[in-house]
């Protein structure tokens, strides 16, 4: 899994805010409020201590800080602990720590103590990216293309079939492919079909997933996903609308679905 780098969470907050605005043009809707409306509760008075893990490649520089920032921002309280890993745990449930956040390498988890709710970043964030694809405004058909069907990727194609959309995918790992289309019933995309498409969610780790003959006269492309898979001529040329946005939007995600 890509690992985030202090560099992409350089000047987080205006990319956080520049996302926000963009989703807010595209959907008719603030983020916050698709929130809201996803999982059905408002932000109460929660608590949130947040857990420096060092495990694997350790401490990324201002992970922590981004996520205090959006628990903040979200006008919850928040703190990070002085103490790391197991220590840490110990201090923030100690201090009164309502919802917990950590990551290591291979997971990065909210927990609620109060209610026991527990979920991952990777599908708090294909929900929401798959969520805000779908939203998009100018739409010329409840069809919308997936591409990459790992677990950010599949989250969202299953949020988005339980929505009703049409959902065609594309991932070059074909036991991906198949397991998605037999276990959610998705269409597999294949260029030779021509088929264009406005609403485009996409959950890769590779750039230029995005070809011209994939999209429609007016397209959103919704992707969580470092480095970008929408190739910047297509997006200047074809006027793509483009959310993409390192950690903020699934974080915010993350805290909605365990309040
Ligand atoms: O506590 C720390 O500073 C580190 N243990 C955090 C490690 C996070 C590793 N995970 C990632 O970089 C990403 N999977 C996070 C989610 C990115 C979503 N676009
Ligand atoms: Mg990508």
């Amino acid at each position: 899994m890509a690992l985030l780098t202090p560099e992409d969470l350089e000047d987080l907050s205006s990319q956080f805010e520049e996302s926000e605005s963009i989703i807010e043009r595209v959907t008719g809707n603030k983020l916050a409020d698709i929130c809201k409306e996803l999982y059905g509760k408002d932000m109460g008075s929660e608590k949130v201590g947040i857990i420096p893990i060092t495990a694997g490649n350790g401490i990324i520089s201002n992970f922590t800080s981004s996520l205090l920032f959006i628990a903040q921002r979200l006008g919850l309280e928040g703190f990070i602990t002085q103490h790391t890993d197991v220590a840490g745990y110990y201090e923030a449930i100690r201090d009164g720590a309502d919802i917990l956040l950590m990551a290591d390498d291979h997971l990065f988890i909210a927990h609620n103590l109060r209610n026991g709710k527990l979920v991952t970043n990777h599908e708090a964030t294909g929900i929401i990216y798959s969520e805000i694809a779908s939203r998009f405004k100018d739409a010329s058909s409840n069809e919308i293309l997936v591409i990459g069907l790992g677990r950010v990727g599949y989250a969202g194609a299953k949020h988005l079939t339980k929505k009703g959309f049409n959902v065609y995918a594309c991932d070059p790992n074909r036991d991906f492919l198949e397991k998605a289309v037999h276990e959610l019933g998705i269409m597999e995309y294949c260029k030779e079909d021509h088929k264009k498409f406005s609403m485009v969610f996409e959950a890769t780790p590779n750039a230029n997933t995005i070809t011209e003959g994939m999209i429609a006269e007016r397209c959103l492309v919704s992707t969580p996903g470092i480095p970008c898979g929408l190739p910047q001529e297509v997006g200047r040329k074809h006027r793509v609308d483009l959310v993409m946005e390192p950690l903020l939007i699934g974080v915010t995600s993350m805290l909605y679905s365990v309040i």
